[in-house]
């Protein structure tokens, strides 16, 4: 890997000499690509002229970035991963080209304002939360680093559902990316495979067991066809490709049958095939379970092998170096089914006897958790698995078949051996894709350091005894371009001004800010241009929601997916009790505090969604109770989303982690709000751990059990009720929200949801409640002594470099890929 250079690259001095070429360009775009002439021009005709006149400004280096990997003979590296959650690409593809100021000049030379149409650009949202987002970051530090990767996924035409609040219940809505077009996207109709499911399978050679040649013919067969996305990494240095795939018919039309006068019928297999990409799945933790979504996975897995193949092949003519020259990241086991489709590929189609096609396979595959939930975990029913993937499950009885060997030599216990296997044999049978990821590797890593512990103290115990060298940690990050570049230049400038550009190739070099912590000139301007973000954040508020905030209190920031174990119900709890104080002591120096939610809930998960109607009852109340006198708000902003998130995380003073220990994999929210100066509360859960160990225990709030504690609790019986009553303030706060005061007009709206807090609180909210409402006023404590909080901040700033996503993936380059 070649360190990033720091001279004679664009970004400094800005080259505004050739903002006139820029505006050119983009007028010519908008006249022979657009069709529109500038006077009539409107402002999204002028974001799409002005996207192509980036994009074609990325080209040379793409192709030079592929020619190089191509005669250098670099190992490439593959991604696989069902979501991408991209966002916005506009301002990252200008910043990383270092033509930002170019582009702002270029366009107002024009009378386009360039931060007015980068606005109106469709947030790519084909992802559901922190998997999709680790998705993005990692294509862009890949890029960064040097790194020659694919991403390859799929061209949902809707992703992750618009969330609007309807009488504070959430609705959702279709969301539609594509419908102005997507000016970054080059369709690839030469890079076209034939995806099959179901039919038969005939054997060729004399093994019955599954390992002989077989012959497959599928019953029913789509064609994936590529659409590629350019990644820019920081510098413009190396440009990726993002491959991902959209379903369509062999034969867009029966003619015969249309002619016959069946013409549903002649249209039928055309829809089939569109609907297998047609919308993302919005679950973020219950996999689906329907066969359109192992469609999807198999799908997208097996055009993205046939593709590598076809490189690897047209580049070295031979398969026996694939390992060599391939490695492919499964992100979860969304894409386990690859393991088996390259085995398969291997010996049916490229005639490898099976031993070596499983080796190599092995060799190729890593595998990365993110979870640990118990149902979260894949798994699918054998009737369904075989109907759809009969040669794949033949592949999987004899991979099991191995692996089970293996396990009985070693001495396995018959219970180990159960838990090992890739069929579930509980209740109806199942085939485990967890374990299929598992064995198809040689690299399993889960994503901070705890969670990698705990995968191997828990679900993957057996087979982690079975094969201690392959689970490894890979703390995740994020990149410092848009989570800090670009979503807050300010500080960005300030930082830059501070300690010089050496940061800016890399983020350990934060640390340089350390020693202004203390420095009154320099504080004073680091929270200046925090309260700018919160007066930026406030105006969004406005314009959205008509609520006024006041900048100078207290922006308590929870943005996440909504999910019992991240408790949004504690901290909602914990502001009634809040709410409760003030109006018992209205004269206590109460901090003004504005507590900030968002965040989407699967559809179908209705306790997710009873938790935004309660924050949103209790919102009601709280900001129109005039005893309140604004020294508490609540807002639930809608539609939480990349774009959203950039502005959220820069205006936030406190960030709330407050997951029950030992079930949040990591957080990457976590980390972007702690390099842009916030401060954590949080438990000692996922890479909140290393959060504290980089920025120092006094420099962040950590409250509650920590995941052994929770264990222990759990095990010794845990009485939630006795727990509630020895608590006075959660007592009451409870009782509050069940009596109605929230939902004057359907008082037992919220009876559900505290009663299973009262009964058995899985997620331990009564456990932790009195910690965190104690924190909470620690909290109180430090914001209101200013030096003190400003110097912590800082510090969150200065320490936060570590969790950059180039640190993240030069540790998967070095110790799981092998490359760059
Ligand atoms: C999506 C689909 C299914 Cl079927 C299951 C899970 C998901 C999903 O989105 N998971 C997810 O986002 N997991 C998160 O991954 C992050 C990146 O590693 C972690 O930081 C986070 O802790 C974890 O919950």
């Amino acid at each position: 890997m070649s360190q990033p250079q720091t001279v004679d690259l664009p970004l400094a001095p800005p080259r505004r000499s050739d903002a006139p070429v820029l505006a050119a360009d983009i007028v010519e775009r908008l006249t022979y690509r657009i069709g529109k002439d500038p006077r009539v021009a409107e402002r999204h005709d002028w974001l799409s002229a002005t996207i192509l006149a980036i994009r074609d400004r990325v080209i040379d280096h793409w192709m030079d970035s592929t020619r190089s990997t191509y005669e250098q003979e670099h190992k490439r590296v593959y991604y696989l991963s069902l979501e991408f959650l991209i966002g916005r690409l506009m301002r990252d593809a200008v910043s990383n080209l270092g033509l930002l100021e170019e582009t702002r000049d270029a366009l107002a030379s024009l009378g386009v304002d360039l931060d007015v149409i980068a606005e109106l650009e469709a947030d790519a949202a084909l992802g559901n939360g922190g998997l999709g987002r680790l998705a993005a970051c990692f294509m862009e530090a890949m890029a960064s680093v040097d790194i020659p990767a694919y991403g390859y996924g799929i061209r949902y035409v809707n992703g992750l559902f618009r969330q609007e609040l309807h009488d504070g219940w959430q609705a959702e809505l279709p969301e539609t990316w594509l419908a102005d077009g997507n000016p970054w996207e080059f369709p690839r109709r030469e890079s076209s495979y034939e995806v099959g499911f179901g039919g038969t399978v005939d054997t060729v050679g004399s093994e019955t067991d599954g390992t002989g040649r077989c012959v497959w013919r599928p019953g029913e067969r789509v064609i994936a066809t590529a659409f590629d996305t350019p990644i820019v990494g920081w510098r413009g240095k190396r440009v990726n490709t993002l491959r991902l795939w959209s379903a369509r018919p062999i034969d867009p039309i029966l003619l015969d049958a249309f002619n016959a006068g069946d013409h549903i019928g002649a249209l039928a297999e055309s829809n089939r095939a569109e609907t297998l990409t047609r919308v993302l799945y919005p679950a973020d933790a219950n996999p689906a379970g329907q066969e359109l979504r192992l469609r999807q996975e198999f799908f997208f897995s097996s055009a993205s092998l046939q593709d590598i193949l076809r490189r690897h092949l047209q580049q070295y003519d031979s398969l026996t170096n694939l390992a060599d020259k391939v490695a492919i990241q499964l992100n979860d086991t969304h894409p386990a089914v690859a393991v088996a489709e390259l085995v398969r590929l291997l010996t049916d189609v490229h005639r490898l006897d099976f031993a070596a096609s499983w080796h190599i396979a092995r060799d190729c595959f890593g595998y990365t958790n993110h979870t640990l939930l118990p149902e979260a975990l894949e798994s699918w029913p054998i009737p369904l698995f075989e109907r759809l993937l009969p040669r794949h499950m033949q592949i999987v009885y004899a991979v099991n078949a191995i692996v089970l060997r293996e396990a009985r030599a070693a001495h396995f216990d018959e219970a180990s051996i159960r838990s090992i296997s890739l069929i579930d044999e509980s209740g109806e049978r199942r085939v485990r894709m967890g374990n299929l990821a598992f064995v198809g590797s040689h690299s399993i890593n889960g994503v901070s350091q705890l969670h990698t512990d705990l995968m191997k103290e828990t679900v993957f115990a057996n087979l982690h005894r079975l094969y201690p060298d392959r689970i490894n940690a890979k703390t995740n990050g994020i990149t410092p371009r848009r989570w800090l570049m670009q979503c807050n230049p300010d500080l960005f400038a300030l930082v830059r001004e501070t300690i010089g550009d050496a940061f800016m190739d890399d983020a350990a070099k934060l640390v340089d800010l350390d020693r202004f912590a203390d420095d009154p000139a320099f504080v004073e301007r680091f929270s200046a241009i925090k309260r700018e973000n919160k007066v930026k954040l406030s105006n969004l508020v406005a314009r959205r929601l008509g609520i006024r905030l006041d900048p100078d209190a207290l922006f308590d920031v929870q943005i996440k997916r909504i999910h019992e174990y991240k408790r949004q119900m504690m901290n909602i709890v914990e502001a009634v009790a809040l709410y409760d104080q003030i109006r018992s002591q209205p004269d206590r120096d109460w901090v003004p505090r504005v507590k900030l939610f968002a965040g989407k809930a699967a559809p179908s998960y209705l306790a997710a969604k009873g938790i935004i109607k309660l924050i949103n009852d209790v919102a009601r109340v709280i900001n129109n109770d005039p005893a309140v006198r604004g020294l508490l708000k609540i807002v639930f902003v809608p539609n939480y989303n990349v774009s959203l998130a950039e502005v959220m995380v820069p205006g936030a003073d406190l960030s709330e982690q407050i997951s029950t220990a030992g079930m949040e994999a990591s957080g990457t929210g976590n980390m972007k709000f702690a390099l842009n100066g916030a401060l954590t509360i949080g438990t000692l859960d996922g890479a909140n751990v290393e959060i504290r160990d980089q920025v120092g225990r006094e420099n962040i709030v950590i409250f509650g059990m920590t995941a052994e504690e929770v264990g222990t609790r759990r095990a010794e019986g845990y009485d939630p009720a006795s727990v509630i009553e020895n608590s006075r303030e959660l007592s009451q706060a409870l009782m509050a929200i069940e009596s109605g005061v929230f939902s004057p007009d359907d008082r037992t709206r919220h009876a559900d949801l505290i009663r299973s807090v009262r009964e058995r609180d899985w997620f331990m909210l009564a456990a932790d409640f009195d910690a965190y409402a104690a924190a909470q006023r620690r909290v109180d404590g430090i914001f209101a002594d200013k030096p003190a909080w400003h110097a912590k901040t800082v510090r969150n700033t200065a320490h936060s470099g570590w969790f950059s996503a180039d640190r993240t993936i030069r540790e998967y380059a070095s110790e799981i890929w092998r490359a760059g």
